[in-house]
């Protein structure tokens, strides 16, 4: 197709979409940020005075805030000279089919580990107080006072905030165990430990537009003629499926004529999201480019990602016209850990497999953190069912 184009209008069409597409981006960076900082806490609930040789409860009691829970994963430690640990029984905070990923007592080092969440196929979620689960303990020996402590790596995962650790505050509690033959003991009040919420930080890396080099050969006869891609060099495969994880993809086209007369051999890369092809920036730039040459883009996906599915342009221009391509690209949803398209039970079963595992499925770690735990799980809830 040739057109005839006016350079200064193109130049300030392309200098406007980008001022756009930057508020657009700054807009969302800041509703993620608000979104976290909605805070869910944690206290651990006990008699305060419980008497050697007796059982007695402990009640893990939760407050969403403002978040919607989907699951939680507690780490508590206790000191075993003065209490053991029998069990530990769900409690009704979390409604629906609760899966009990893990219940782990160490009554010689004093360790508990419990995670539990709602399966995904069960479509609830938490936003009122309850008590998670009932730990039974029983109280060894005489003492003033001992802890029940909530450990750092605890982690609650909400729907409404996927990807975030959304517990703020950690309660552990104090008790003190008296002999059996009562003697009342001042009571100790328990300790509040903040935890505080960490804040995912996006990076964003800016591609560089390569130069090559300049070689005109000038003709002296010539008939110009419309650009010619060669298709069987475009990469990637039109609608080529990405992972969650995808911060960039790499395109590349090679044209085998410019039909050029001259040295107006010119091309571009856009992309636009496929929803909005009101927002298309001009990527990749090669003023003198040369004929069947791999010519790469670096298309940069933007975080948080509102549109999953992009369109990428190539335009090669002479003189007096251009031809362009255009391909799509998907980003799967996170949690699609098998890059089918969809998040479902597949993909639950990778996860759950890997779950705080140390050698773990690279998929399972749908935030790239290192670690499987449930805050992967919360992308996992969130996006169970959708399809891109
Ligand atoms: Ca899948
Ligand atoms: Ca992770």
């Amino acid at each position: 197709m040739l057109k005839k184009r006016i350079p200064g209008l193109v130049g300030v069409f392309v200098l406007l979409l980008g001022a756009v597409a930057g508020i657009s981006l700054l807009r969302n960076r800041q509703e993620i940020r608000e979104k976290a900082a909605a805070s869910a806490s944690i206290w651990l609930s006990a008699p305060p005075s419980v008497v050697a040789g007796e059982p007695f409860d402990i009640n893990i009691e939760v407050d969403p805030g403002s978040n919607l829970v989907v699951g939680l994963e507690l780490e508590m430690s206790f000191d075993p000279r003065y209490l053991s640990i029998s069990g530990i029984s769900l409690g009704t905070f979390l409604p629906g089919q609760v899966d009990i990923v893990r219940n782990e007592i160490d009554n010689n080092a004093g360790t508990i580990s419990y995670v539990i969440w709602i399966n995904p196929t069960s479509r609830g979620y938490a936003s009122a107080r309850g008590t998670a689960a009932t730990i039974h303990a029983t109280a060894v020996s005489p003492v003033a006072s001992t802890s029940v402590d909530i450990g750092p790596g605890s982690l609650i995962a909400s729907y409404d905030d996927p990807g975030n650790n959304v517990l703020q505050t950690a309660s552990g509690l104090v008790i003190s165990i008296v002999s059996p033959t009562p003697t009342l003991l001042p009571t100790a009040t328990p300790t509040v430990t903040p935890t505080s919420l960490p804040t995912p930080t996006y990076t964003t890396t800016p591609t560089l537009t390569p130069t090559p080099t300049i070689s005109l050969t000038p003709t002296p006869t010539c008939q110009v003629s419309a650009p010619v891609f060669n298709t069987a060099k475009i990469t990637p495969d039109d609608n080529t499926l990405f992972s969650s994880k995808t911060s960039s993809v790499q395109t590349s086209v090679s044209v085998s004529s410019f039909g050029s007369c001259g040295a107006s051999k010119r091309l571009e890369f856009w992309m636009y999201p496929q929803d909005d092809p009101s927002m298309q920036l001009k990527v990749c730039e090669y003023m003198s480019a040369l004929e069947n040459v791999d010519y790469e883009c670096d298309l940069f996906i933007p975080r948080p990602l509102n549109q999953r599915k992009f369109v990428w342009k190539a335009i090669a221009y002479n003189e007096s016209g251009s031809t362009s391509i255009e391909r799509s690209i998907r980003i799967a949803y996170e949690g699609d850990c098998d890059l089918s398209g969809r998040v479902d039970i597949v993909d639950y079963g990778i996860f759950f497999d890997s779950f705080a595992k140390v050698d773990f499925d690279e998929r399972a770690d749908i935030n790239s953190d290192g670690v499987v735990n449930v805050v992967d799980y919360s992308y996992l809830f969130y996006n169970f069912g959708k399809a891109i």
